[in-house]
């Protein structure tokens, strides 16, 4: 898979991709990420992206001649298969939009920045809007380091243990089961016995009553299919 992303900040995305998991990704070359700056498509010599919003207010509108020129050479290099605005009114990240992306092969991530994007980037060229929560960050850049990690760890092949990602928390609408390693006591503070116990099946059937008990008790709305 490949990414493409849109950023006025690239140095904030640098060291997100460098590490852990990512890095293994891109170092086995199941995945590309690729920062564009851009101002490299800035309407004037002092690297112009913004402007004022018409109507008035606070606030400035990332402009679209620079984020068409953008999108557009791009575009001539790869058919995207999503164009994916990243922005707090966007419809909410979750695992199952997480698991969607992962099986793309080229996507193309525009972060926003000050008020947003001007309205006619995300009717003419934007296929998705996604948002990471209801809260508001300062830019989407951040998000795009979540957004990234969530589908880049689902790329087949990037986990160490290709099974893990099946026990993920809310990879079937369950929150994850605990989880315990050494010493098997602690200030007496016990392991439950049955982890110890070698037999798989009983291990098995308990993670799956833990995973229950938690999303009954943490997140009911998961099991009610309304979250
Ligand atoms: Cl995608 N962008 C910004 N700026 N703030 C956010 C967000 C995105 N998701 C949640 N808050």
């Amino acid at each position: 898979m490949r990414i493409d992303i849109i950023t006025v900040l690239p140095e904030l995305l640098e060291s997100p991709f460098s590490h852990s998991m990512m890095k293994r990704a891109q170092s086995k070359g199941l995945l590309e990420v690729h920062l564009h700056n851009l101002r490299k498509w800035a309407v004037n010599e002092y690297g112009q992206v913004d402007d004022y919003q018409y109507g008035g207010g606070a606030g400035m509108v990332m402009m679209c001649e620079p984020l068409v020129n953008a999108t557009e050479e791009l575009s001539t290099q790869r058919r995207y298969d999503e164009i994916i605005y990243l922005t707090p009114d966007g419809n909410m990240l979750d695992q199952k939009t997480a698991n969607y992306f992962s099986l793309k092969e080229n996507l193309l991530v525009i972060c926003g920045h000050y008020k947003g994007v001007d309205e006619r980037i995300r009717e003419h060229f934007v296929t998705k809007e996604i948002s990471i929560g209801d809260y508001v960050l300062s830019g989407g850049e951040l998000a795009a380091a979540v957004l990234v990690d969530a589908i880049g760890r689902l790329i087949p092949g990037v986990l160490n243990d290709e099974t893990s990602a099946l026990f993920d928390s809310f990879q079937d609408n369950l929150v994850a089961p605990p989880v315990y390693t050494r010493p098997a006591d602690f200030r007496g503070w016990k392991v439950p016995d049955i982890l110890l116990s070698g037999d798989p099946k009983k291990i098995d059937d308990w993670r799956q009553e833990q995973s229950l008990r938690r999303t009954h008790e943490r997140r009911p709305g998961l099991l009610k299919g309304d979250e």
